[in-house]
């Protein structure tokens, strides 16, 4: 019993709204309870104060077997999920968070938890911030108990071969074993790949690709591996937008492509869409238009890597579909 009491105490403790909503609703006790024990088989804690330790910041609770059984757990949930998502609004998506995990928690503070609010986050969790680890860890652990109210797409930092460079690799060294990496790296290859938001909103973490027409092109993608170096998946985590006349043309980064907004218009107008949204690129009011409108650049570390400045933002999607943001600014 205790633990459903604690699990009310969560949601009263960041949300301070809805407070007995859960309380009254038997099913959501059972199901607490059956992930509360879950967790605690073979732990010695339960959901709830994995959840609550890791979010006053006391993360050294998350032992290496603690995170090992939570990357069991949350790995079948993605499993089971499709390549392309398919969910409906109202829901608020969240772009890059590259292990800024106080900047997490401000957004989960500002704008509510799970499952009082619904979240698709577009990847990129890991690399370049300290706290990569917490970061992916409550996004795992989150999912594990309201999986059908916040979803997590892939990134291209969600791959091994990148993320073994960009600071990920390092923290799990320093703080853990190459273990846990390479498990974390595993969980990551589950990774749903794109989101369609009411048969309208197209949601990926970089862009389009060369001879993807269909969003069903999407269904023929082999999940379990690392990103490829080319190829659709490649270019659905690696692509940006440019303004240039050619439709195509070769992308800075190294990987991928860019594209312009003709690519952009043939694509929404074959596949019925009315808007595109990534993320990928750190953009200065934490929110960027593109390509007349149709496509949208959405990151959400305010401040990225301490030296940008920028804002971050959160998409807000009404259930009409109407679009706004929550802005964060860099906080001092
Ligand atoms: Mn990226």
């Amino acid at each position: 019993m205790s633990s459903i009491k604690n699990s009310t105490n969560l949601i009263t403790l960041i949300e301070n709204k809805n407070e007995n909503k859960n309380e009254n609703k038997n099913e959501n006790k059972n199901e607490n309870k059956n992930i509360n024990n879950h967790l605690k088989n073979g732990n010695q804690y339960t959901w709830i104060q994995l959840v609550r330790e890791l979010m006053n910041g006391n993360s050294k609770i998350l032992n290496e077997t603690i995170l090992q059984s939570i990357c069991q757990k949350v790995k079948p949930i993605f499993d089971r999920e499709p390549n392309l998502l398919r969910i409906k609004a109202p829901i608020f998506v969240c772009g890059d968070i590259h292990g800024q995990f106080t900047d997490l928690l401000y957004i989960f503070k500002n704008i509510g938890f799970p499952p009082n609010v619904n979240y698709l986050f577009l990847g990129d969790y890991v690399d370049r911030g300290k706290q990569s680890i917490e970061v992916i860890t409550l996004l795992f652990l989150l999912k594990i108990k309201y999986p059908k109210n916040i979803y997590l797409i892939r990134g291209n930092h969600e791959c091994a071969s990148i993320n073994k460079m960009y600071g990920f690799y390092e923290e799990c060294k320093k703080k853990y074993t190459i273990n846990i990496w390479k498990t974390f790296n595993i969980v990551f290859n589950s990774l749903p790949i794109a989101c369609l938001i009411d048969k309208k909103i197209f949601c990926v973490h970089g862009g389009l690709s060369p001879n993807f027409t269909s969003l069903h092109m999407i269904d023929g993608i082999k999940r379990g591996t690392c990103i490829p170096e080319n190829g659709l998946l490649c270019d659905l985590t690696w692509a940006d937008p440019a303004n240039h006349k050619k439709k195509w043309e070769h992308n800075d980064r190294g990987v991928s492509f860019t594209f312009n907004s003709e690519v952009v218009n043939e694509f929404t107008k074959a596949n019925n869409i009315d808007l595109i949204v990534r993320a990928h690129q750190v953009v200065n009011k934490g929110y960027e238009f593109h390509h007349g409108g149709k496509l949208l650049t959405v990151f959400s570390a305010p401040n990225y890597c301490s030296e940008y400045g920028n804002n971050g933002a959160v998409l807000k999607v009404e259930s009409d579909l109407t679009c706004s943001f929550v802005i964060f600014k860099p906080r001092k």
